[in-house]
C-alpha cells in the first residue's frame, strides 16, 4: 500500500538508467501516486523560477494570527491567500496588488496529462498553489473544499527533500496514514478521496542536489 525507503531507492536507480518510472499506484480509492512521473522534467522547475521573480514566496498569516511555516505563491487566474480576515482565492496577489504570473503552458499540460494517467479527461486548472518547505516546516491537517466542483482532482507535484505526507479520512479525528514523498513524485486526489483530511510532517533536515534544503510542492486545482 505505502512505498517504503527500499522502493524510494528503486525509483531513483530506475531514473538513473533511463527507464520509465513505476506504474501508477493506487494509495486508498480516489487517490494515486505516480511514483517519479516529474522526476526527469526540469522544465518545470526552470518555469518555476520565472514564476517565483514576478511573486516571491512569502509567509502568510492565518486567521488565527499565526505566520505559517510554509512560504507560498501561486500562478493561474487565481492564487490561494490568508491573511487575518480568513482564507480565498483571489485574483490577485496581495504582495503586489498585480495579477499572479500565468500560469506556464507547461504546468497546464503536465497537470493534464498527470490526471489522465488517473482518469480524469479533460481538466483545466486555473489555479496553482506553490508551497515551500525548509526543515521544520509543517502543514496541519486541513480538507481543501473552497473550490467550486470537487468532481475535478488536484494534482500535487513534490520535488526536493522527502516529506512526510499525513492522509487521513473525512473526519479531522481520523488517524491518518504516512506517505512518504519524494522528489518527482506526482499524486492524483480525486474521487473518495478529494476531501479527505491531509497535511505535513515538519520536514527534516536533509539536501536534494537540484533544490538544497528545500521541498517544494505544487498544487494544481480546478477552483471555478
Ligand atoms: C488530499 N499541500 O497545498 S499536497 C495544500 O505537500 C496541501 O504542500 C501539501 O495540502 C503539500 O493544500 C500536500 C497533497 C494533497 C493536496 C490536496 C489534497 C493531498 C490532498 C486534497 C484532498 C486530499
Ligand atoms: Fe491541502
Amino acid at each position: 500500500m505505502t512505498r517504503n525507503k527500499r522502493d524510494a531507492m528503486t525509483v531513483d536507480l530506475f531514473d538513473s538508467i533511463g527507464e520509465a518510472e513505476p506504474a501508477p499506484q493506487t494509495l486508498c480509492p480516489g487517490a494515486v501516486i505516480l511514483p517519479a512521473y516529474a522526476g526527469q522534467d526540469d522544465r518545470l522547475l526552470a518555469a518555476l523560477q520565472d514564476v517565483i521573480a514576478a511573486a516571491p514566496f512569502r509567509r502568510m498569516v492565518t486567521p488565527g494570527g499565526f505566520s505559517m511555516s510554509v512560504a507560498m505563491s501561486n500562478c493561474g487566474s487565481f492564487g490561494w491567500v490568508t491573511d487575518s480576515t480568513g482564507y480565498r482565492y483571489d485574483s490577485i496577489d496581495p504582495m503586489t496588488g498585480r495579477v499572479w504570473p500565468r500560469m506556464p503552458d507547461c504546468f497546464s499540460s503536465f497537470a493534464r496529462d498527470a490526471a489522465a494517467e488517473a482518469g480524469f479527461d479533460g481538466y483545466t486548472p486555473d489555479a496553482c498553489l506553490i508551497n515551500r518547505y525548509e526543515p521544520g516546516a509543517r502543514l496541519s491537517l486541513h480538507q481543501d473544499k473552497d473550490e467550486r466542483d470537487f468532481s475535478w482532482p488536484i494534482v500535487s507535484v513534490s520535488f526536493g527533500i522527502p516529506a512526510v505526507f499525513l492522509f487521513g479520512g473525512l473526519s479531522r479525528a481520523d488517524k491518518p496514514m504516512r506517505v512518504p514523498l519524494l522528489h518527482g513524485d506526482v499524486v492524483v486526489w480525486g474521487g473518495a478521496a478529494r476531501l479527505r483530511y491531509h497535511g505535513v510532517m515538519p520536514v527534516r533536515e536533509a539536501y536534494h542536489e537540484r533544490l538544497g534544503r528545500c521541498r517544494i510542492n505544487l498544487t494544481f486545482r480546478k477552483v471555478t
